[in-house]
């Protein structure tokens, strides 16, 4: 995608876990990211506070002050574009983004879904896993399009189901996955490794028919 450092902007609506991983593994010096912003819906939201402890510019816009979708979508475009992204990293950021949001930036908006896509789409994938009985269960970087939770799928990591587990319990070893391969995936489409061309994926120029995959050995 770029040859300098790509500025990537990192959205948000709550904790930031995530985001701190990409803070730490930049910090690190095992990414090279240029998170030239955060921003969020929240102004409560305790990643805008790892955001200015990083030193990184926050931003924030409450969506409930727009009376639709799209004129916060715009309104949080416009702030995003004085950082000039290259990159949109959705990091547990909880706002549907509209067709117009998603063309504006098309093809350089990532998110990370709690589950093995296209299984279990939606909210609270971890007890629907449990509860069907699944043995394994996942996470999954995808590009967003305006099928929610329907874009192209690049890398996806992979854990056991433990016997008994509760899914609170699983929750928080999907989210310590998610913190390994989530700055990860990121880089490959920095690097342009990963691309997106008519709403496929591809890797080195090639269809990426299935995402990668990374087990996580119990
Ligand atoms: N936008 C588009 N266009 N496509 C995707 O795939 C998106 C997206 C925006 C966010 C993340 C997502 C997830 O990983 C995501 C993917 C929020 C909702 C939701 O229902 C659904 C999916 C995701 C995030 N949001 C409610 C809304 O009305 C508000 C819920 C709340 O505030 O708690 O926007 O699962
Ligand atoms: C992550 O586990 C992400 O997969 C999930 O929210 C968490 C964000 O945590 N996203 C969704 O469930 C979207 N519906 P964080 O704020 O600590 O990064």
């Amino acid at each position: 995608m770029s040859r300098s450092r790509c500025k990537t902007a990192i959205l948000i609506s709550g904790s930031g876990s995530n985001l701190q991983s990409f803070i730490d593994r930049v910090a690190e010096g095992s990414i090279n990211l240029d998170i030239c912003a955060v921003f969020s819906n929240r102004q409560d939201a305790f990643g805008l506070e790892r955001a200015q402890k990083a030193g990184i510019p926050t931003a924030c816009i409450d969506h409930t002050a727009f009376d639709s979708r799209e004129a916060f979508d715009r309104a949080a475009a416009a702030e995003l574009d004085l950082y000039d992204p290259e990159l949109l990293v959705l990091a547990g950021f909880m706002r549907i983004l509209s067709p117009w949001f998603v063309r504006h930036y098309e093809g350089r908006i990532l998110n990370i879904h709690p589950a093995l896509l296209p299984l279990y789409p939606g909210l609270n994938t971890h007890q629907r896993a449990i509860d069907a009985g699944d043995t394994q269960h996942g996470t999954t970087v995808h590009f967003v399009t305006e099928e929610l939770d329907g874009g192209p799928c690049i890398l996806q990591g992979r854990l056991a189901i433990r016997r008994g587990e509760s899914a609170e319990q699983l929750k928080d070893r999907i989210q310590a996955v998610e913190h390994q391969i989530y700055p990860t995936a990121a880089q490959l489409v920095a690097d342009g490794d990963v691309t997106f061309r008519d709403g496929r994926a591809f890797r080195d120029g090639q269809p990426l028919d299935q995402p990668l995959l990374i087990d996580f050995p119990d």
